[in-house]
């Protein structure tokens, strides 16, 4: 086990974080928090992701892991018990990310920044847009309420009668990485919007179970500052080991220069050495003039990997 903290670079508003700070509950590890700002720029942290931008980011030492999949992967690898892979769900506990982080997600940020309108903030739209490379259309997502009720409310319905047979969670006996995915999406709406607990209502078996979920808390949690996290990844040494993958569908293997980015939005090239891989997870070597050498964990599903 690394000698280092887990370090989380992440804001208290942030619902991808949500979920990684309840994982560290329910696992009951110790962490380091890092609050970044909501909006960039993040000095700090670039030098240790290379440019990825979305939040969270998690630091051990000087291997970073991005995207809140690698980072639930590598909290699993290191912290097995209690596990959030329940028997015979390890793959829809994962998988489930692509529901609740994209399909979901979307109808609840629309919600959320809908209902906010006039007070989001003008820099917050601006970092959005250059995030999205698209308009962040405030107004339209005001006009879009009434829609965005129905298929948030539609996504709730699934929750409810996965747990309606009376089990606590949603693959049963034993909260799952599908359980905590599918949180960050009410916990959203609850933190931002008066009337979260009315679309609730008809709901009674997922009140009792986010209920269940926001009583576990975030574990113990202590700060540290954004230059205090850099200085750690300059005094460390990557600890992954080199990995190869005999049956990657490209031939990609350790050694080869690639560019990593996510596929839907904030799509910023990392380019690195793979170091490690396989059908799930891509670790790239890179030495960024400030953190020294670092390795950059991403998923597979929902990244894209360049030749570079
Ligand atoms: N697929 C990513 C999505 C993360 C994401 O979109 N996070 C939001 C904040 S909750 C974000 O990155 N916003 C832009 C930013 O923080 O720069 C993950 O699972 O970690």
């Amino acid at each position: 086990m690394s000698d280092f903290p887990i370090i989380l670079h992440h804001f208290d508003q942030s619902p991808f974080s949500e979920k990684i700070r309840l994982i560290f509950g329910l696992k009951s590890i110790a962490w380091s928090s890092v609050r970044i700002s909501r909006i960039m720029p993040r000095p700090d942290l670039m030098p240790l992701t290379g440019g990825y931008r979305r939040t969270p980011v998690m630091q051990i030492g000087a291997d970073i892991y991005c995207d809140t999949q690698c980072i639930m992967r590598e909290l699993e690898r290191r912290f097995p018990k209690p596990s959030l892979l329940p028997d015979g769900h390890e793959g829809l506990a994962f998988a489930s990310a692509m529901w609740t982080d994209r399909s979901f997600f979307q109808n609840t940020v629309n919600l959320v920044f809908g209902s906010l309108a006039d007070q989001v903030p003008a820099d917050f739209i601006a970092d959005r847009e250059q995030l999205r490379g698209a308009k962040f259309d405030v107004a339209a997502m005001t006009a879009a309420i009434p829609v965005m009720r129905d298929q948030y409310r539609a996504h709730l319905a699934w929750i409810d009668a996965q747990l309606c047979d009376e089990r606590e969670w949603i693959f049963g006996e034993q909260p799952s990485l599908c359980d905590v995915n599918a949180y960050m999406n009410i916990w959203y709406v609850r933190s931002n919007l008066d009337d979260a607990d009315d679309m609730l209502a008809e709901f009674d078996h997922v009140r009792a179970w986010a209920g269940r979920l926001r009583a576990v808390g975030h574990g113990p949690r202590s700060e540290m500052t954004s230059a205090e996290a850099l200085e750690i990844a300059t005094r460390a040494t990557p600890q992954t080991e080199e990995l190869s993958d005999p049956g990657d569908p490209n031939g990609r293997k350790p050694g080869d220069k690639v560019e990593v980015m996510p596929d839907d939005y904030g799509k910023i090239r990392v380019g690195g050495e793979i170091v490690a891989l396989s059908a799930q997870h891509i670790a790239l070597r890179r030495h960024d003039p400030r953190a020294g050498e670092v390795v950059v964990h991403f998923p597979r599903a929902g990244f894209l990997v360049f030749p570079a």
